[in-house]
């Protein structure tokens, strides 16, 4: 059982991971307290994305010699492994710690498995303490680790009638400036931004990370594009503005096991209707954010062609977990049935 004064702690320790903001890339968001035999706290850490040290190293540091008998409070099982950095279990030993609190265990196969190595070396771990808290942290990453594939985000903004273009293809703008703001936002909270050739033929977008006044944001998600036609030279993509990589290959799993290799860990899929329509089928989308313009075009492309579904029976029920107004228009969240 975890003292008041550990779960405390682990609060204190889930603020700390909020600390650098969204996670990205390949690492998770970490905090890690440590407390003395009394449980007065001794020093504090937070991770700061790959290549920077683990939280629990941080702390550590912090705690110097203090460390001898202390508690380690931490908000992600510590590690076993030598990736970018050396292993926390390790560190942790060598310090002479004598109790580890966690809160989530460690998705990553590669990582996981502290939690026993600290027990053989006869440090108390208490595990699962706020975890629920823990892991609301690292949504998309925990998902993404787990499966072995980046989190899928499909932003679609359409009309009421769900098209997202008129009848002679025009399609700017079909929703408000305030929607279009989030989307940029919602950039910059991902690894990558994924669209198919045709919507690079189709509309030259820019897919960059812009602020409401239109300069580039400091970060921007690498630009993704699948499929087997060359993007023409002189598309916006290619301006330099932020880095592009074509994904030759027209099967989403392919296109996600290369952006997994390349420490993607979560993408925003904002093609047209034929790549959202390869991943929806292929079940492969894990949330949906939906933009809805109370408005109307009749004729035109739908948002989503052929999954699959030819009778109603099959019919691909979401659970939505938000509806927000933006401007005039809707924001609705939601998620598969069935995935997390
Ligand atoms: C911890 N404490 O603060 C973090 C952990 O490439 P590396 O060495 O940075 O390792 C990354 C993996 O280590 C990451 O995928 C996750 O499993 C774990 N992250 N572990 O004990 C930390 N950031
Ligand atoms: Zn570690």
């Amino acid at each position: 059982m975890a003292s008041p004064e550990e779960v405390d702690a682990m609060r204190r320790a889930i603020d700390l991971a909020r600390t650098p903001g969204v996670a990205l890339g390949p690492n998770p968001r970490v905090g890690c307290v440590i407390l003395n035999p009394i449980g007065t706290q001794i020093a504090q850490g937070f991770h700061r994305g790959a290549g920077s040290p683990h939280a629990e190293v941080v702390a550590l540091a912090q705690a110097g010699a203090a460390a001898l008998g202390a508690t380690v409070v931490v908000t992600l099982e510590p590690c076993r492994h030598t990736g970018r950095t050396g292993p926390c279990t390790s560190a942790l030993i060598g310090a002479g710690i004598a109790r580890v609190v966690f809160a989530q265990s460690d998705p990553n196969p590669i990582a996981a498995g502290g939690a026993d190595e600290l027990r053989a070396a006869g440090i108390a771990v208490e595990s699962e303490v706020l975890s629920e808290m823990a892991e609301e942290l690292n949504v998309p990453w925990t998902i993404a680790v787990g499966r072995g594939r980046p989190y899928v985000t499909w932003k679609s903004a359409a009309t009421l009638d769900g098209r997202i273009a008129a009848a002679d293809g025009s399609s700017r703008w079909i929703t408000s400036p305030e929607a279009r703001a989030q989307v940029h936002t919602l950039r910059d909270e991902v690894d990558a931004v994924l669209v198919g050739t045709g919507t690079v033929l189709a509309d030259d977008p820019a897919l960059t990370s812009r602020s409401d006044d239109g300069s580039l944001r400091v970060r921007q998600p690498v630009r993704a594009v699948m499929g087997l036609r060359p993007i023409p030279a002189d598309a916006k993509l290619l301006d330099g503005a932020a880095p592009t990589v074509q994904l030759v290959t027209r099967d989403p799993r392919e296109a996600l096991q290369l952006l997994y290799q390349s420490d993607v860990r979560h993408v925003l899929l904002e093609g047209g209707p034929t790549l959202a329509s390869a991943f929806v089928s292929a079940g492969l989308v894990d949330r949906v954010i939906w933009y809805v313009a109370p408005a109307l075009l009749g004729a035109g492309a739908n948002a989503l062609g052929d999954i699959g579904v030819t009778d109603v029976g099959a019919i691909r029920r979401l659970q939505v977990t938000a509806v927000s107004q933006v401007g005039p228009d809707v924001r609705i969240d939601a998620r598969f049935e069935g995935l997390t």
